[in-house]
């Protein structure tokens, strides 16, 4: 079959249009042009989110919550408005129930810390699956060091899909509190069937937290259709700036949770004997935050929510399949997960090449992939892989870029032999 490197452009998704919104995407690296497959890690920002930073900046900035002047004001309204974007854009009852974070690792720290301290204790269990990245691991074992809870983790299969039946016998005896896991997985891409597992820890009492970060920016996510009590996302991930997350819990989960730090705006009122706390989402946002950051996630989300979620899954499904298709096509490559259900990310090993060397020689092509673990031990370990290299899309990747991928590691199997 002769590759079709055509950019996919259906008649609501105007892919060289999109680009065009993206600045960094028009340079060149080494002499080529940039070819941005790292999405995974962090996503480009485009123009719409680095004018509405600026704005904030020059017209309105100052600090939130606090001043009665007009700028104070005006920033506040911003920043709040920002928060209802978020709301919306995960379909949360309420923009109260969003508690702005760093990224969804503080989010995840911030869970363990307040929801876990108060509700976990010995012999409870937090269930976790063996796709997750370390910061919805690390958070919990210092749940269950300082708790003497158990954490136990779900299986996958050989395809990187997770082990449903073994997944029903850890809720089975009624001690699992929470479980936690990746909506997609970082490392090889495995869409999980959240809805049905949130279903099944509900049916044993156990609360479901889901790790967004690489479903946020990829697909519509609805929190009360997937009926889960957590859901936490990065902004960085979803075309934002950095330094911005945000968690959605359930109102009635975050009213009784204690607050995260203290410090300025969590407060109602203190004195050196005794403080009294805002109410959620306030209480666990103490300290100045991040302002410009969080208007800059509003303008991505809004950017998103333009270009349309169904029609953004379509177009990098797309894009997927197609570099699956022809990265199986190059001798010595191997493809990591296999599932059914998987995201815009293809991992992979060469049978000539390291990961790194692989990273290393096609960045000489101008091509950007993650080489490493990905931050994904534990994936890396079930597949007997120390590392594997990542292409993983955004809504502004192209077939024609693929084909620059597959180019370029046809370069690698030279230098390696083949
Ligand atoms: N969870 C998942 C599923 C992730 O992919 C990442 C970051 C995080 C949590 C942490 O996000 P942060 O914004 O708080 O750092 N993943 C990656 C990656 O795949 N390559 O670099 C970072």
């Amino acid at each position: 079959m002769s590759p079709d490197s055509t950019p996919t452009l259906r008649p609501n998704y105007d892919v060289l249009a999109i680009r065009r919104d993206f600045p960094i995407l028009a340079r060149e690296v080494f002499g080529k042009p940039l070819v941005y497959l790292d999405t995974g890690a962090s996503a480009q920002k485009p123009r719409q989110v680095i004018r509405a930073m600026t704005e904030v900046m020059e017209e309105t900035y100052s600090n939130v919550h606090r001043g009665v002047h007009f700028l104070s004001q005006a920033c506040t309204d911003q920043f709040e408005a920002a928060r209802e974007t978020v709301a919306r854009f995960i379909n949360a009852p309420e923009a109260d129930e969003i508690v702005w974070t760093r990224g969804a690792t503080e989010a995840l720290n911030l869970v363990a810390a307040t929801w876990g301290r108060a509700n976990v204790g010995p012999g409870d269990r937090i269930v976790i699956s063996t796709l997750e990245h370390h910061s919805n691991i690390v958070p919990w074992q210092f749940l269950r060091d300082e708790t003497g809870a158990e954490l136990a983790v779900i299986p996958v299969d050989d395809a990187g899909e997770v082990d449903l039946d073994a997944y029903a016998a850890l809720l089975g005896d009624g001690r699992t509190k929470l479980v936690s896991v990746t909506h997609v997985s970082n490392s090889i891409g495995t869409v999980l069937p959240i809805r049905e597992m949130a279903r099944m820890a509900h049916e044993k009492g156990a609360l479901f937290m889901v790790d967004g970060c690489q479903a946020a920016p990829h697909m519509a996510v609805d929190v009360q259709e997937l009926d889960v009590d957590f859901y936490c996302f990065s902004g960085h991930k979803t075309y934002g700036p950095t330094g911005i997350g945000a968690l959605w819990g359930r109102k009635a989960l975050l009213d009784t949770m204690p607050p995260y730090q203290g410090g300025g705006e969590m407060i109602a009122h203190v004195t050196f004997e005794k403080s009294t706390f805002k109410a959620a989402p306030h209480k666990f946002e103490a300290g100045t935050p991040a302002i410009v950051e969080a208007v800059g996630l509003g303008a991505a989300l809004d950017y998103i929510e333009a270009v349309g979620r169904d029609a953004i899954l379509a177009h990098e499904t797309d894009v997927a399949e197609y570099a699956r298709e022809r990265l199986a096509a190059v001798p010595g490559v191997r493809i990591v997960g296999h599932a059914r259900e998987r995201g815009a990310i293809v991992s992979f090993t060469m049978d000539q090449a390291h990961p790194h060397d692989i990273g290393t020689i096609i960045d000489r092509a101008g091509v950007a992939v993650r080489a490493g673990h990905h931050c994904a031990f534990p994936v890396m370990e079930r597949f007997d892989v120390g590392a594997t290299a990542r292409a993983s899309f955004g809504l502004y990747n192209m077939k024609s870029e693929v084909d620059r991928l597959v180019e370029a590691l046809d370069e690698v199997a030279e230098i390696f032999g083949r």
